[in-house]
């Protein structure tokens, strides 16, 4: 599974005011501590930043390449242009993070995919707002998928993310995005793949219920047909279901592989980080 390290974001105390400040060091060690932990790919969320969005984003790509340079970047923001700014110096394949069903979202983000070669992420969510169910998340990707078609992105870049909603808000989402990523992967052959942002169940949450609740989804998200999660790479018991994954669930592994992914040493680096 593509473990995407979500801790490069400007809500964050640390990174929130490096941003601001063009302050590369704390960037450089939370790059650096989340692909220790296991990250594949790193978000880089400048949120709804609109003010200066090219330049932010901009040094903040710059900064992640020269600390993690073998490490894809999921671009993770609203505004456009910090969007190809960050798109036109990306080393490695990027993620854009992301479009939904919105016609002027489609409109904007899609010619960049194309023109870019990236993937992208489309948010199961309409011009009428948020899914109350699966169903309706289904009827949404439907239109995230012909609009791929429409704009000549390869659907194959495509990863569908049923837009996970805080657990303390609304318990019955969570029965809702597990069923909703089974109901994508029936979509097409070969089946699409799929995305969530694992953090979101926990919002709101008492701190000592979010590390068990992210992990326990992750279990129950996995075998409905889970490709890729935006999570906290350095949290362990998260990080021992993605192992467990990879252990159990892989196909295309031989039993010393297994193995040796079950005694990586990821698991005590980051009891010694924290
Ligand atoms: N889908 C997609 N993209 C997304 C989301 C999604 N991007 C944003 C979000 N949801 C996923 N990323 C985060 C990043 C950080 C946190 C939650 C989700 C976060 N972490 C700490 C916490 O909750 O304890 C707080 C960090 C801090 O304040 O220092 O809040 O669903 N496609």
């Amino acid at each position: 599974m593509l473990v995407i390290g979500e801790k490069i974001n400007i809500m964050s105390k640390t990174i929130g005011p490096a941003m601001k400040e063009r302050d590369p060091e704390p960037i450089r060690q939370m790059a650096l501590r989340q692909v220790e932990g296991g990250a594949n790919v790193l978000d880089v969320n400048l949120g709804p930043a609109t003010k200066n969005g090219p330049e932010i984003m901009e040094f903040v790509v710059r900064t992640v390449q020269e600390a993690v340079p073998d490490i894809r970047l999921c671009l993770d923001t609203m505004n456009p242009e910090a969007m190809e700014a960050g798109l036109r110096i990306c080393d490695l394949q990027p993620i854009i993070n992301s479009t939904s069903a919105e016609r002027a979202r489609l409109e904007t983000f899609l010619p960049l995919a194309k023109t870019y070669e990236a993937e992208i992420i489309g948010l199961a969510m309409t011009e009428a707002g948020v899914s109350r169910d699966a169903n309706e998340r289904l009827m949404a990707a439907t239109e995230i998928m012909a609009a791929m078609m429409e704009f000549g992105v390869p659907v194959d870049r495509l990863y569908l993310d049923p837009l996970l909603l805080p657990i303390s808000v609304a318990q019955q989402q969570a029965t809702e995005a597990i069923e909703s990523i089974a109901m994508f992967k029936q979509l097409n052959d070969p089946p699409l793949k799929t995305v969530v942002g694992l953090s979101n169940i926990y919002n709101g949450c008492p701190e000592h219920v979010k590390s068990p609740l992210a992990a326990g989804l992750l279990a129950l998200l996995i075998p409905a047909g889970l490709d890729a999660a935006i999570m906290d790479p350095n949290d362990d018991l998260q990080m021992a279901v993605v192992n467990t994954d990879e252990a159990v669930l892989s196909q295309d592994t031989t039993i010393e592989k297994s193995m040796s992914v079950l005694r990586n040493e990821t698991l005590y680096c980051n009891s010694y980080l924290d």
